[in-house]
């Protein structure tokens, strides 16, 4: 591309999501000056992921101060591991703080995108139409609710709910109380539940590892110094033990024949072997495949709640869900009156069900028909002008993914610098390119740990880890400025 410096056009934006990916655009649009951008979302506040899950004992897994915008530190922050409610308050004083809530039209899902004639056109579900110049996809990973497939289901007469529709209406001190699913979901809740209802019962299909980690709890003298002094915020987030903890993980991650897996395994072989006394418990419990290949359950007390003589732990295998409870496939049945499907979410989804075609009518549907990829995990071929904050492929594995998407904006918005410095009318990774990443990324993926023998939400269909596969540093690399020889750049009419 040697085009030199053109007019400086003026642009419209339209960013699809306000949870922290969608606050993040907002704030970094404004930032420029630029106020000609809307933010649509389906819900009626911001928060996204913070605001649907409310279930007890939510909560981030992600240091709450590297779960923090870069250019805006919190002091307060209760905890090492903050609970959700304060999460969403975070993202609710952030959206005012930087006056991006007057540019979020709330109640407002989005149906169709579609690239015509230079620029998206936008369709809400109720027919109102948008356009716009670029199309920021902040949709979010994990927000459409995997109902399992587990016979009868419907059948059951007590409460049944997804773990992020969690019923407020209920007096669970007087429930007996089924969980299903052990994810980093079900294991919180099981943690926060224990002792608080007269019968728990939690449905394991595979056991986890669980990380034990720190339940530090911040005094108001921590809280004091955090706010004296950012650069006590700055080590908890980048300091030397952020960045051995780090080191560890992301080594553990792309080797799976590393030292660092080994000490992993340690550490979570410990961990159950310490913290549960039971042999038959124990055994339950111990998963057969390596730490990390689900992704890292990180716990400071589950063994400890689970142990609780209320809780019990069944991994015989659901039969069948009757009236009154559950059915196992070893006969027993657990008379229930709530059941928690703490079962996850449909991860393939990212921007889906919505509708978006780019050049010729190319539905993304159709690209994605395999499996969702993106060049760099942001933007995708015959797409114009268009980028994704956490789409598929990026980081993952108990990373922040607010610096995760911080890093993809500034990689997009350096995309877009080229529309408003006028040196084109349109940019979009090259075919190759994306067929060069995604070749590349899947030899790698393969030799991750989540390829090691387990099943995971990070597997697509072929049992490739949908990831990222390289050392985080790879990523912040790429992101810091786009390399342009794979992009084409569509030329201004008059140029
Ligand atoms: P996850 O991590 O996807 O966990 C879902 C859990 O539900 C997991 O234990 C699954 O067992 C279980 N599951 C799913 N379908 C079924 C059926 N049909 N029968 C029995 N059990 C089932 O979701 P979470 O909400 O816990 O966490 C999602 C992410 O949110 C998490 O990684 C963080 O990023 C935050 P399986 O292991 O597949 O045998």
């Amino acid at each position: 591309m040697t085009a030199q410096p053109k007019q400086p056009q003026n642009l419209r934006y339209i960013i699809i999501g306000a949870g922290m990916a969608g606050i993040l655009a907002g704030i970094r649009l404004l930032e420029r000056g630029e106020t000609d951008f809307v933010i649509y979302e389906k819900g009626s506040t911001v928060g996204g992921t913070w605001r649907e899950n409310t279930y007890p004992g939510v909560a981030c897994d992600t240091p709450a101060h590297s779960y923090s915008y870069s250019f805006a530190f919190n002091p307060d922050w209760s905890a090492f591991y903050a609970p959700g409610p304060e999460i969403q308050d975070y993202f609710e004083r952030m959206t005012d703080k930087f006056g991006v809530r007057e540019f979020i039209r709330f109640n407002t899902e989005i149906a169709r995108c579609s690239y015509q004639d230079g620029r998206w056109r936008v369709t809400t579900q109720d027919g109102q139409v948008d356009e716009a110049d670029v199309l920021v996809a902040a949709t979010g990973v994990l927000h459409h609710p995997n109902t399992p497939d587990i016979p009868g289901l419907t059948d059951f007469t007590g409460a049944s709910f997804h773990s992020a529709r969690w019923r407020h209406d209920i007096d669970y001190s007087k429930q007996r109380v089924g969980v299903i699913g052990n994810g980093s979901t079900g294991i919180q809740i099981v943690a926060a539940m224990s002792g608080q209802v007269p019968k728990l019962v939690h449905f394991q299909r595979s056991p986890q590892w669980i990380m034990p980690c720190p339940d530090t709890k911040y005094s108001d003298e921590d809280r004091q110094a955090f706010r004296q002094d950012p650069d006590k915020i700055e080590d908890v987030r980048s300091g030397p033990e952020a960045q051995a903890r780090r080191g560890r993980f992301l080594a553990a991650i792309i080797d799976s024949n590393s030292p660092e897996l080994t000490e992993i395994q340690s550490i979570v072989e410990q961990n159950l072997n310490e913290t549960i006394k039971d042999p038959e418990l124990k055994a339950k419990l111990t998963p057969n495949y390596r730490a990390a290949c689900k992704r890292l359950v990180f716990s400071p007390n589950y063994y400890q709640k689970v142990q609780h003589p209320s809780v019990s732990v069944e991994i015989a295998g659901i039969e069948r869900v009757e009236e009154n409870g559950v059915r196992l496939k070893d006969g027993t049945f657990h008379e229930l009156d709530v059941l928690v499907l703490a079962t996850g979410f449909k991860v393939d989804a990212f921007v889906r069900p919505m509708t978006i075609t780019g050049i010729d009518g190319i539905d993304l549907n159709d690209v994605w028909a395999e499996h969702p990829k993106a060049y760099y995990a942001v933007t995708v071929p015959k797409f114009p002008n268009f980028f994704m904050l956490n789409g598929p492929t990026g980081p993952v594995g108990n990373f922040s993914l607010i610096d995760i998407a911080e890093r993809q904006w500034n990689y997009g918005d350096q995309l877009v610098d080229l529309l408003r410095n006028g040196q084109c009318k349109a940019f979009a990774p090259t075919e190759a390119a994306l067929e060069e990443y995604e070749m590349q990324r899947t030899e790698a993926a393969k030799k991750t740990v989540f390829a090691s023998g387990c099943k995971s939400w990070y597997l697509d269909a072929k049992g490739v880890p949908q990831v990222w596969p390289w050392p985080y540093e790879t990523f912040m690399e790429v992101m810091a400025k786009p390399n342009l020889d794979h992009y084409e750049l569509t030329p201004m009419a008059n140029g």
